[in-house]
């Protein structure tokens, strides 16, 4: 098992990789797909409805043996049960890791300090259901009796981004009859525009916060009070109309007076970043619907279940963080590029970017010591093809290695003409010549000037995965976000490190509470930080 005594670059396994990726180094893609003529099949993964294509990774079958021992030499099967049977293995903030069990099916037991959570889940489950339904159906009305057209998501982080990649992800399925918005930032511009074309009387806000204190979320919560009672000429009753909350926190929801009737508990058992299926999706089941935000969950479960018991050769979330670890740390990549084709996942990569860099960006090992290895890559994409015709010339012919993750499906929701195969076409021609390139002979061949050969020539060998589903459903969307929060699970196992918690967001919270006082002090304050933070402040105060 790899605890806080084992040396990761120390292992057999590890050793075996850097060798490995040495010899790697000098070889191609078009050497390797030369050599074998199954290889597009072979190195393919099928599973759960989900089709992993990896063969256009540098890697051979003995760098995938050495990648699944070094797992196994992590004690990767230990950590798996160790995260599903809800031991604490968040340590530093010593919390179970159980998002599994907000998609576990009615019946199931999964115990946090030896009590079955599977019901209480459950029970939030049917209270959301209840809430959806009667906003959905025009029976839960506002203040002066007007129906619900308008819904309002008001957090940040992981209150915000899983609530708003889902909203887009499935809008196909959402009901069309009601306006979706979400407020997050604390920059006063976002409230607004969110709001300004939105009757108050037919709006209801969602407060998604699980510690109820996070200051963006707070302010705009008293915002969005302050702009409903001005409709309402102040009448405090309105609130409890207009305003439910999704937190764990019933006392300080209680304060700010919400009627915790109207609050959707979770758990300190769900990381923020890890709480899009838990009652922080209660936007998405507004959106879609009770029957299919079960679907999701019912998605994003059988991902689980695959997690749990595949073979590593055979499990998708097993190869996709070992063929990161691989990228990272034995060929030099520093980022990952998520590609979706697909329109409706134009913020499935910024939802990636915290469920990844949040997780794995630590630079320490659960003991506490400096790791002497690279941990998580630097996530970052758009839609295709938008960004074929902006920064993919960087992948193509720039310095870096990039590896890409594009992810198209089989079907479109939007049949219309010949977009779909054009999209298709072009998915699969970027992973191609992102892989084979063209030589600076085929280039020559083509009748070009000498000169502009160098120019012309792609070298190729870039790395990629093509991940395909038959067509983006709720139960996709699940599947494919379970997959990647197992990948990053993984590769917090094999680095060591704790992927459950994010001290490094804290001392910019506590440095700009400390500058907002003396902001918003009358008295100029005494010069107490460095001289550019000092001008910085002054320069600030001297427009009030
Ligand atoms: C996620 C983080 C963080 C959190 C936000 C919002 O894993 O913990 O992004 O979700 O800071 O927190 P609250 O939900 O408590 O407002």
């Amino acid at each position: 098992m790899n605890t806080s005594a084992m040396n990761l670059t120390g292992t057999a396994s590890w050793l075996a990789l850097v060798a490995q990726g040495e010899s790697m180094r000098s070889r191609t893609l078009r050497e390797l797909f030369a050599e074998d003529g199954e290889r597009g099949q072979r190195l393919t993964c099928e599973a759960v409805g989900l089709y992993l294509d990896y063969s256009k990774n540098r890697i051979t079958s003995e760098t995938l043996r050495l990648l699944i021992g070094l797992a196994d030499e992590c004690g990767l099967r230990e950590r798996i049960a160790a995260m599903f049977s809800g031991e604490r293995i968040n340590i530093t903030e010593n919390r179970a890791v159980l998002h599994v069990a907000l998609r576990a099916p009615r019946g199931s037991s999964i115990r946090v300090d030896g009590k079955n959570v599977v019901p209480h889940v459950h029970a939030v489950l049917d209270r959301m259901t209840g809430f959806a339904c009667r906003v959905r159906g025009g029976q839960w009305v506002g203040h002066t009796g007007q129906r619900i057209r308008n819904v309002v998501n008001i957090g940040i982080g992981g209150s915000d981004l899983g609530p708003v990649m889902a909203y887009e992800a499935l809008r196909h399925y959402s009901d069309r009859g009601l306006v979706f918005r979400f407020i997050s930032n604390v920059d006063g511009t976002d409230f607004a525009e969110a709001t300004h074309d939105l009757d108050p009387a037919e709006t209801v806000v969602i407060v998604s916060s699980k510690t109820f204190t996070t200051q963006e979320t707070m302010t705009n919560a008293q915002t969005a009070r302050r702009w409903l009672l001005a409709a309402f000429g102040g009448d405090e009753r309105a609130v409890a109309k207009h305003f439910v909350a999704v937190s764990t926190n019933a006392t300080k929801v209680a304060e700010f007076g919400i009627d915790t009737a109207n609050m959707f508990e979770f758990w300190d058992w769900v990381g923020g970043r890890y709480s899009m299926d838990s009652a922080i999706g209660l936007s998405t089941m507004l959106a879609i619907g009770p029957d299919h935000f079960r679907e999701l969950l019912a998605g994003f479960h059988e991902m689980d279940e695959h997690f749990r018991s595949a073979p590593f050769d055979r499990n998708l979330p097993v190869l996709l963080a070992l063929l990161t670890v691989w990228n990272t740390n034995f060929l030099g990549a520093e980022t990952v590029a998520v590609l979706p084709y697909d329109q409706y996942l134009k913020r499935f990569p910024a939802y990636l970017q915290q469920l990844t860099m949040e997780s794995n960006g630590k630079r320490v090992t659960l003991a506490g010591r400096d790791v002497d290895y690279a941990t998580s890559p630097i996530y970052w994409g758009e839609p295709g093809t938008n960004g074929q015709h902006s920064f993919y010339q960087l992948i193509h012919q720039g310095t870096r290695l990039i590896p890409c993750d594009f992810i198209a499906f089989v079907e479109s929701l939007n049949p219309l003409g010949p977009h779909h195969a054009m999209l298709l076409a072009n998915v699969l021609a970027q992973a191609e010549a992102l892989a084979f390139g063209k030589t600076a002979d085929e280039v020559r061949a083509e009748g070009t000037a000498e000169w502009l050969v160098p120019h012309r020539t792609f070298p190729g060998n870039r790395p990629s995965n093509v991940l395909m589903a038959q067509r983006l459903s709720p139960a996709v969307l699940g599947k494919l976000v379970a997959l990647y929060e197992h990948a990053v699970f993984v590769e917090g196992i094999l680095w060591n490190v704790d992927s459950f918690d994010q001290w490094g967001v804290e001392l910019g919270k506590v440095l700009a509470q400390r500058i907002l006082g003396e902001l918003q002090s009358k008295a100029a304050p005494a010069p107490a930080h460095d001289s550019s933070t000092n001008e910085l402040i002054r320069r600030c105060r001297q427009g009030k």
